[in-house]
C-alpha cells in the first residue's frame, strides 16, 4: 500500500530494517540502545543480568524480523501446515540457542567482551523456561527445533503457565518444592499478542433447533467466557532463515470484576471470577506418567485446545478454500492424550457451527488428526468422569457419546455378537460413574497412531491397543523412534567436542546431517585424536565437578568413573535399584584390603531428578540416596574410591552441564516400561557409554553402536508378566545380595531405618512390581563389567568415539522427516527462496 503512493518510502524501510547478519558494531549499538532505552540503565548502573537482557533484546529484534518474513512467506505459498499440540514445551534457555541458530555467536561474543562482559556469565543469567515435566515436554522442544531447521511450515500450541515445574531444594535429604515464578522479570523470548484473543466457554446448556433443511441441530450456549490471550515464542531454525512459532495461551477474565458485587461491598466475590479465570493457566501439573483427575487440569486441556482450534480454523478460512480441503491444509499432531478434546471440538465446529453432515465432518476430523502415545503404564492412562465432562462441556459430552455409538456400530457390523470386544473397545468405561477413555477417543479420532520406539510401538499393538489393531488393521499403527536435537545436545552443551568434530570433518554439515558423524570412525585408532577426545571428556568432567562443588559442597575426583542417572524419579525407572547397588559396592569396598582398593576403579555416582510432590515412595528414594551419600562421602576408610552425589533441581540447563560429563549413564527401567527415553541418546551422542536394560530406545541404540560399546542386562520384556505372576502367587526367593543390602539399611547404617520401611515394603508386601530382585544379580554383573572395561583406558576411548560416531539415527531431524513424510504429508518451504522470488516479481 505504502509503495503505491510513495514508492521511495520502501527504500527507507529497507535501509532501516533490522540487520540480519549484523556484525560486532551493529550488535554493540543495539546493546547500548537497549540498556538505555529498554532497561533505563547506563554504563554506571549495569550488571550481568542487565547485560543478558540487553543482549536478549537485541537477539529478539532479529528473531522478530525472521519470524515476520517466515509468516509472510507462508502466507504467500499457502502450504499445508503442521500443528503440534503439546501441553508441555520444556524449552530451557533460549539465548545461546538463538545466537547459534542465527549464526551470531562469534560476533556477539566478541561484541559483549568489548563492552566489559563475558558471554559465559551473560548466558548464565537466563532462567529456564521449564514448562514441562520431563521427556515428553523436552521432546516437543527438540521437535520444534527440527521443524524450524528443516523449513517446515509448523506451529506449536501450548499453555503459558505462570508457574513452570517447581524448583527442587533439599532439606535434610528430603525434597522440598518451591514455586517457579519464571516471569518475575520480563521475558524477552515471547511476543505478547494482546490483539489475538479468543473467548472460551465452559458449562451452559445445549438446545435443539430445526434448520432450513428441516434437520434437527444442536446449539451450545456456554456460560461466562474466559479469554485466551496469545503469547508467541519464536523458534529459529539452524542455518536457515525459517523461524517458526509456538503460540502459548494465557487465561484472562473477560470481565475484570463483577460490578454488582463490587457495589454491594462484597469485594472478594467481585474478583472471584477474575481469579478463577486466571487460575486456568497458573500452574503446570508436576506429575509425569501419572493421571491426576483434577477438574482444573481438564479445564486447562479444553481451554488450550479450543483456543488453538479456533486459531487454526481462522487461519484456514483465510485461504478461502472449501471446508472439505481442511485436511489438505492442516495436520494436527496430538502429543499424548492431553489434547484429545481437540477431536471433539473440531467435530463440534464442523457440525454445529459450519453445518456439515456428521459423516462428512467426521472424515475431515479423522484425516486431520494423528496421535502419539508415550506410555503403557496403566496409572498414566487418562480417563475423565462423564458427570464432570457433562457439567463442564455438555455439548462435547453428547458428541463423545455419538462418536462412540457410531464407532461401536461399525465394530458390531464387522464382529457381530462379540459383546466383550465392544466393551473393551468402547470409548466409555461402563463403571459407576462412567469414564471417558481418552486414549480410545484419540485412536478412533485419528488416522495414524504411533509409539516412540520400536519396542514400545510393538508393545502397544500387542497389549493396550491390540483390539484396535484387530479392528482398524496394522497400517494405522506406526513407529516413530524419538530423537534429540544435536544443536542443543552436542554443539551447545559440549562446545569442545563440537569443535573437535568440526575440525576433523572439515565443516559443520554434521549439525544438519548427523549421519555424517560416521566419518569419525576412521580416527578410532589415531592416538592423537584419541588423546584429544579423552581430554575433552576430562574437561567436561572437571566442569561438572566444579558445579557439584558449588551446588552441594561435595568434592569429587574427576579422574574417577562418572556414573550418572538423571531423570524424573519414578519406581519404574528404578533409581532405588541403583542406590541399593551403591550400598552393595560400598560394603565390598569396606571389606577390601588397601591393596585391593588401589586396584579398583574409583567411582562417582551421580543422581538428579524431581519427584512428583505427591509421590511418597519417589520422595523416599531421594531421601535414601542422600542418606547413603552422607555416610559414604564421610567414610575416609574407603579412600575416595566411592562418592555419591544428588544434584538438586535437575532441569534443562543443568542437564547441559551433566550430559557431556558421563563415562556411564544408567537407563535401567523394568523392561517394557520406558517407552523410549531420550536422555540415553543425549549421553551416547556425547561419547558416554550406557548401562541399561533391554527397554525403549536402548535397544535401537544397541543396534546402532554395537555390542562392544554398551552394557545391557536384565530380564526381557516378554518375561515380565510371568515374573510378576511368580512374585504374586509364589513366595519368590529374594536375591541374597539384595537381601544383605536391605538388612544393612534396616540395621540403621544409613540413619533412622523407620523412614525407609514403606520403600523396602515395595519389594516385599508390594510384591516387587518393578522386579528389582529379578534383575539385581545381572545388574551387579554388568556393573563389574563396566569396572573391568574402564581399566583399559585406550579401549574405553575407542568405545566412546564409536558411540558418538554411530548416533546419526537419533537426531530429531530424522524423526521429524519421518513424521512429515509418513503421517503429516507436509513439504518444506524455503523461506529465503520465496522471499527472493517475491522481490523479483
Ligand atoms: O515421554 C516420556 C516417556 O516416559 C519416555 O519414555 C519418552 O522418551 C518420552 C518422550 O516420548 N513420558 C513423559 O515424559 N510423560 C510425561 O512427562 C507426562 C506428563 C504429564 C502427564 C503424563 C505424562
Amino acid at each position: 500500500e505504502i509503495a503505491k503512493w510513495n514508492p521511495k518510502a520502501l527504500d527507507l524501510w529497507e535501509k532501516f530494517a533490522v540487520p540480519e547478519n549484523d556484525d560486532k558494531e551493529s550488535f554493540q549499538s543495539s546493546f547500548v540502545r537497549h540498556v538505555t532505552s529498554t532497561l533505563a540503565r547506563s554504563v554506571y548502573n549495569i550488571d550481568n543480568f542487565s547485560a543478558y537482557q540487553a543482549t536478549a533484546h537485541t537477539v529478539r529484534d532479529r528473531l522478530i524480523k525472521r519470524w515476520n518474513d517466515t509468516q509472510q512467506a507462508h502466507a504467500e505459498v499457502g502450504p499445508k501446515r503442521v500443528y503440534y499440540l503439546s501441553l508441555e514445551f520444556l524449552l530451557g534457555r533460549s539465548l545461546d540457542n538463538a545466537l547459534l541458530n542465527l549464526g551470531l555467536k562469534e560476533s556477539y561474543g566478541e561484541g559483549v567482551e568489548d563492552l566489559g562482559f563475558r558471554m559465559e556469565d551473560v548466558l548464565d543469567q537466563e532462567v529456564d523456561a521449564a514448562l514441562g515435566n520431563g521427556g515428553l515436554g523436552r521432546l516437543a522442544a527438540c521437535y520444534m527445533d527440527s521443524l524450524a531447521t528443516l523449513d517446515y511450515p509448523a506451529w506449536g500450541y501450548g499453555l503459558r503457565y505462570t508457574y513452570g515445574i517447581f524448583q527442587q531444594r533439599l532439606n535434610d535429604g528430603f525434597q522440598v518444592e518451591f514455586p517457579d515464578y519464571w516471569l518475575n522479570f520480563d521475558n524477552p523470548w515471547e511476543l505478547p499478542r494482546l490483539d489475538v484473543v479468543i473467548d472460551i466457554y465452559f458449562g451452559g446448556s445445549v438446545s435443539k433447533y430445526t434448520d432450513n433443511n428441516g434437520r434437527v441441530r444442536a446449539i451450545w450456549e456456554g456460560g461466562e467466557p474466559i479469554q485466551a490471550v496469545a503469547y508467541d515464542v519464536p523458534i529459529p531454525g539452524y542455518g536457515t532463515k525459517n523461524c517458526i512459532n509456538i503460540r502459548l495461551w494465557s487465561s484472562k477474565p473477560k470481565r475484570k470484576f463483577d460490578l454488582k458485587h463490587f457495589n454491594e461491598g462484597q469485594y472478594e466475590k467481585a474478583v472471584q471470577a477474575q481469579m478463577e479465570a486466571e487460575n486456568i493457566t497458573a500452574v503446570l501439573y508436576p506429575n509425569d506418567n501419572h493421571m491426576v483427575g483434577k477438574e482444573l487440569r481438564l479445564k486447562q486441556q479444553y481451554f488450550w485446545v479450543a483456543a488453538s482450534l479456533a486459531d487454526i480454523v481462522r487461519r484456514f478460512k483465510k485461504s478461502e478454500k472449501p471446508i472439505s480441503d481442511f485436511p489438505k491444509q492442516v495436520a494436527i499432531q496430538l502429543n499424548d492424550t492431553h489434547p484429545t478434546l481437540a477431536i471433539v471440538e473440531l467435530q463440534r465446529i464442523l457440525v454445529d457451527v459450519e453445518g456439515l453432515e456428521w459423516d462428512d465432518a467426521w472424515d475431515i476430523v479423522t484425516d486431520t488428526f494423528a496421535f502419539t502415545n508415550h506410555t503403557i503404564l496403566p496409572e498414566a492412562m487418562e480417563k475423565w468422569p462423564v458427570p464432570v465432562l457433562t457439567y463442564l462441556l455438555p455439548r462435547h459430552m453428547q458428541i463423545i457419546f455419538d462418536i462412540n455409538l457410531f464407532f461401536l456400530q461399525s465394530v458390531e457390523k464387522k464382529y457381530p455378537d462379540d459383546r466383550d470386544l465392544l466393551a473393551r473397545l468402547s470409548i466409555i468405561e461402563e463403571s459407576s460413574p462412567q469414564f471417558v477413555r481418552m486414549a480410545h477417543l484419540a485412536i478412533v479420532g485419528s488416522h495414524r497412531v504411533n509409539g516412540v520406539a520400536e519396542l514400545h510401538s510393538n508393545l502397544i499393538k500387542t497389549t493396550i491397543f491390540k483390539d484396535f489393531v484387530k479392528f482398524f488393521g496394522q497400517e494405522k499403527f506406526q513407529n516413530k523412534t524419538n530423537g534429540i536435537t544435536p544443536r542443543r545436545w552436542l554443539h551447545q552443551a559440549n562446545p569442545k567436542l563440537s569443535d573437535l568434530i568440526t575440525e576433523k570433518l572439515g565443516n559443520k554439515d554434521w549439525l544438519k546431517d548427523l549421519f555424517k558423524l560416521k566419518q569419525l570412525e576412521k580416527y578410532v585408532d589415531d592416538p592423537d585424536f584419541k588423546k584429544r577426545w579423552v581430554a575433552v571428556k576430562g574437561s567436561n568432567k572437571a566442569r561438572l565437578a566444579d558445579y557439584i562443588k558449588k551446588q552441594t559442597g561435595i568434592s569429587v575426583n574427576s579422574n574417577a568413573l562418572f556414573d550418572i542417572q538423571v531423570k524424573r524419579i519414578h519406581e519404574y525407572k528404578r533409581q532405588f535399584m541403583n542406590i541399593l547397588s551403591v550400598i552393595h559396592r560400598y560394603n565390598l569396598l569396606k571389606k577390601m584390603t588397601p591393596k585391593q582398593r588401589k586396584e579398583t576403579v574409583p567411582r562417582v555416582v551421580i543422581f538428579g531428578g524431581k519427584a512428583a510432590p505427591g509421590y511418597y515412595i519417589a520422595k523416599l528414594v531421594i531421601k535414601l540416596i542422600n542418606s547413603v551419600a552422607d555416610v559414604v562421602n564421610k567414610d575416609l576408610s574407603i579412600e575416595d574410591t566411592l562418592k555419591v552425589v544428588f544434584i538438586p533441581d535437575y532441569n534443562v540447563s543443568v542437564a547441559e552441564i551433566i550430559v557431556p560429563a558421563s563415562d556411564i549413564s544408567q537407563h535401567i527401567s523394568t523392561a517394557g516400561t520406558e517407552a523410549s527415553g531420550t536422555s540415553n541418546m543425549k549421553f551416547v551422542l556425547n561419547g558416554g557409554l550406557i548401562l541399561g536394560t533391554v527397554d525403549g530406545a536402548n535397544i535401537e541404540i544397541h543396534e546402532e553402536i554395537g555390542d562392544e560399546n554398551i552394557f545391557m542386562f536384565g530380564n526381557l520384556a516378554d518375561k515380565v508378566e510371568d515374573l510378576r505372576h511368580a512374585h504374586r502367587y509364589r513366595n519368590k526367593q529374594m536375591d541374597p545380595a539384595l537381601k544383605a543390602v536391605l538388612d544393612d539399611i534396616e540395621s540403621g547404617h544409613f540413619g533412622d531405618p523407620r523412614i525407609f520401611v514403606p520403600l523396602i515394603n515395595t519389594l516385599t508386601i508390594g510384591k516387587d512390581y518393578y522386579l528389582l530382585s529379578d534383575d539385581f544379580g545381572s545388574y551387579l554383573r554388568a556393573q563389574d563389567m563396566v569396572d573391568e572395561a574402564y581399566k583399559d583406558k585406550d579401549e574405553w576411548a575407542k568405545k566412546s568415539i564409536l558411540c558418538t560416531a554411530r548416533m546419526g539415527k537419533f537426531s530429531s531431524d530424522r524423526a521429524i522427516k519421518e513424521y512429515a513424510e509418513s503421517i503429516w504429508n507436509v513439504e518444506p518451504i524455503p523461506v529465503e527462496e520465496v522471499r527472493e522470488h517475491k522481490l523479483h516479481e
